[in-house]
């Protein structure tokens, strides 16, 4: 064997040795490639594919993408655009396609074009996917050939190879989620899915995504995800879910491009008191903002304030701030760049700098325009933040009366708080709890080294029709907010918190439900980062208690009673003695202890935000003053829910 040949073959082997090591390592840590093993990464593999397609979309190639989930939990996802180029790779030996997947890119994509990723866990390519699947097939239609290859757990035995003729391009790719990776389930939610391909489908008009629940052949679904109007389409639809009622005049749409970059804005406003502003860079969801959101944040306060100062409607040194310009806003802000920086724990946040002065020169000089030629919108929006700022000056006094007030009451803990002796926040724990018959029961029960109780008494504000000035006034809200000692709004801290887990604990009934979204509520829109930070959970008290002579069961639901009864009254199905809990009073201390409150025994769901856009959605609809989306939703949601009582 001749030297070159030698070396050849030396090379080939240390790629393919390669390639099994990088698999491998996907295999054996997924959770640093795809972020977690749980429903987040499964659906996380769905989103790596369907990139792919779009990036081939945005490349001008494709206008139509296909996502199936077939029977099986099976995902397959077609295109047609080129196909993977299917030649032999110069250096790997092997088909390009073949290399696409199972070859682990670092970031930024593979093959030139599109955009380039830096950081984050997006873009870890399609190897990753094929890594984690049972099984992926993947299908190149080239326009003369099509070509096939299958490959376990990202191995393959035979290489890609023409199995047929065809006039189409295009890919295909069809894989089954790992369930040695996804121990918890391999089970996609059609809800999680569809969201993220709709706003897909929203930033990138013109896209076709048509998505199918192919799973139950009686109960087939189909959406057709097609917006012409891109952005300013995720505006309306956002405001019509929710039944917001949009201010005046269409959506504001403001674009602009440097260079290779490109941004692009919409906007409009809302008979709310709240403002959604979701920002994304290359078509990530950028959670936590960064420089594309600075960047408009700064430019519509400053464009707002010169517009009222160019009309006379400001006095001389009168200044809206950020907070007032924002009121009611809803706001898309889309950029892409060839090359993002994501920081922050999470990567949720672009740090490139050069795009802060980008969007603010963009913003500063459309809207501007905007407002000059469409005088009526910018009167109905500049009124709407001097009302705004009116609000704030008022709810600034209130807060000054409240800071006074727990000045002079210096001991300053509400009077119901049954305080905890440890200090420490890992131990720490705070039960709040409505009625004063519970209340006992759990100040009784409760191991008072580690436990507070709150009860909670009075009427109960709901949050989402007043301004931050009703909550410092509420009687039931401040209790709350003095004994976890973080305060709200602007002046959220949480470094002062004094407990580590807010408990709430609320009866299984209709009232306990309405308590417990209504602090929910307060939760999300005035102490937003307990939410995030994994600190507020719910208690779930059983339902019935089952008993015979000593032997006694607690059973969280229907089907938890009916195994008990079977177990209890056992073969010669003696009498088991049912009690329905009505309410967390019935319980006596000990029982509550037992059942609810003891660390070793209780279950407590944690409460978490997933999905940001979606919490707020399901919050503005359940708790804002219209009546008919709620109605919608209540509908839409009853499938899934058993006693729905909101
Ligand atoms: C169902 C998933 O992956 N479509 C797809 C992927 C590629 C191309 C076209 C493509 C890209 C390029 C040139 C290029 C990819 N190609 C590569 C690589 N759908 C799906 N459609 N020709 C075709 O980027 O230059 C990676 S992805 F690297 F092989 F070019």
């Amino acid at each position: 064997m001749s030297e070159v040949q030698n070396a050849l073959i030396q090379a080939y082997d240390e790629n393919q040795i390669q390639v099994l090591e990088g698999l491998e390592a996907v295999r054996k840590r997924p959770g640093m490639y795809i972020g977690s093993t749980g429903p987040k990464g499964l659906h996380h593999l769905v989103y790596e594919i369907v990139d792919n397609a779009i990036d081939e979309a945005l490349a001008g190639f494709c206008t139509q993408i296909d996502v199936d989930i077939l029977k099986g939990d099976v995902i397959r996802v077609s295109d047609n655009g080129r196909g993977i180029p299917t030649g032999i790779h110069p250096t790997e030996g092997v088909s390009a396609a073949t290399v696409v997947y199972t070859v682990l890119h670092a970031g930024g994509k593979f093959g030139g074009g599109g955009y380039k990723v830096a950081g984050g866990l997006h873009g870890v390519g399609a190897s990753v996917v094929n890594a984690l699947s049972e099984y992926l097939e993947l299908t190149v239609y080239d326009g003369t050939n099509i070509h096939f290859q299958r490959f376990e757990k990202g191995q393959y035995d035979e290489e890609l190879k023409i199995t047929g003729k065809t006039d189409k391009t295009g890919t295909m790719v069809t894989f089954k989620a790992d369930a040695e990776i996804f121990a918890d389930s391999t089970s996609y939610d059609y809800d999680i899915l569809l969201n993220r391909l709709r706003e897909q489908a929203f930033l990138n008009a013109g896209i076709k995504i048509v998505f199918s629940d192919l799973r139950d052949e009686n109960a087939v679904v189909t959406e057709t995800l097609y917006y012409e109007g891109g952005i300013r389409q995720f505006v309306e639809h956002i405001h019509s879910t929710r039944g917001l009622e949009p201010l005046s005049g269409e959506v504001i749409y403001i674009s602009g491009t440097q260079g290779d970059s490109t941004v692009e804005i919409a906007l409009q406003y809302n008979d709310s008191f709240n403002d959604l502003l979701l920002s994304f860079a290359n078509n990530i969801h950028t959670t936590d903002g960064g420089t594309h959101e600075t960047g408009f944040k700064n430019s519509l306060t400053k464009v707002i304030n010169e517009y009222g100062k160019k009309f006379n409607l400001l006095k001389d040194g009168d200044k809206l701030l950020g907070e007032d310009v924002r009121e009611g806003l809803t706001a898309i802000v889309s950029v892409k760049l060839t090359d993002c920086e994501f920081e922050g724990q999470t990567k949720g946040r672009l740090g490139n700098p050069e795009v802060r002065p980008f969007v603010e020169n963009t913003v500063n000089e459309k809207l501007m325009c905007y407002l000059e030629e469409n005088p009526a919108v910018a009167r109905a929006v500049f009124d709407k933040s001097v009302a705004a700022q009116r609000a704030r000056e008022a709810a600034k006094k209130a807060r000054e009366t409240a800071r006074r007030k727990s000045a002079m009451e210096s001991a300053s803990l509400p009077g119901k708080l049954a305080d905890c002796s440890e200090r420490d926040i890992k131990y720490t724990e705070i039960y709040i709890v409505e009625g004063d018959s519970a209340g006992g029961s759990a100040k009784q029960g409760r191991d008072r080294r580690y436990q507070a109780i709150l009860a909670l008494w009075g009427k109960m504000l709901n949050v989402e029709k007043a301004r931050i000035d009703k909550v410092y006034g509420n009687e039931k809200l401040m209790p709350v907010v003095t004994a976890l000692g973080t305060s709200i709004g602007e002046d959220f801290d949480i470094g002062k918190l004094r407990y580590g887990k807010v408990i709430i604990m609320a009866d299984a009934d209709v009232d306990g439900s309405h308590i417990r979204t209504l602090l929910l509520t307060f939760f999300y829109r005035y102490m937003r980062p307990l939410i995030s930070n994994g600190n507020i959970y719910i208690a779930h008290p059983p339902l019935f208690k089952l008993s015979r002579g000593k032997q006694i069961r607690y059973a969280y639901s229907d089907g938890e009673r009916d195994r008990y009864i079977a177990e209890l009254s056992g073969e010669n199905s003696a009498k088991v003695d049912v009690q329905r809990y009505k309410g967390l009073g019935e319980m006596d201390p000990e029982q509550l202890w037992e059942t609810t409150m003891d660390p070793e025994t209780r279950t407590i769901i944690k409460v978490e935000m997933e999905d940001a856009v979606k919490a707020d959605e399901i919050i503005t609809i359940l708790m804002g003053d219209k009546v008919a989306p709620r109605r919608d939703f209540i509908e839409r949601n009853a499938k899934y829910v058993k006693n729905l009582d909101i």
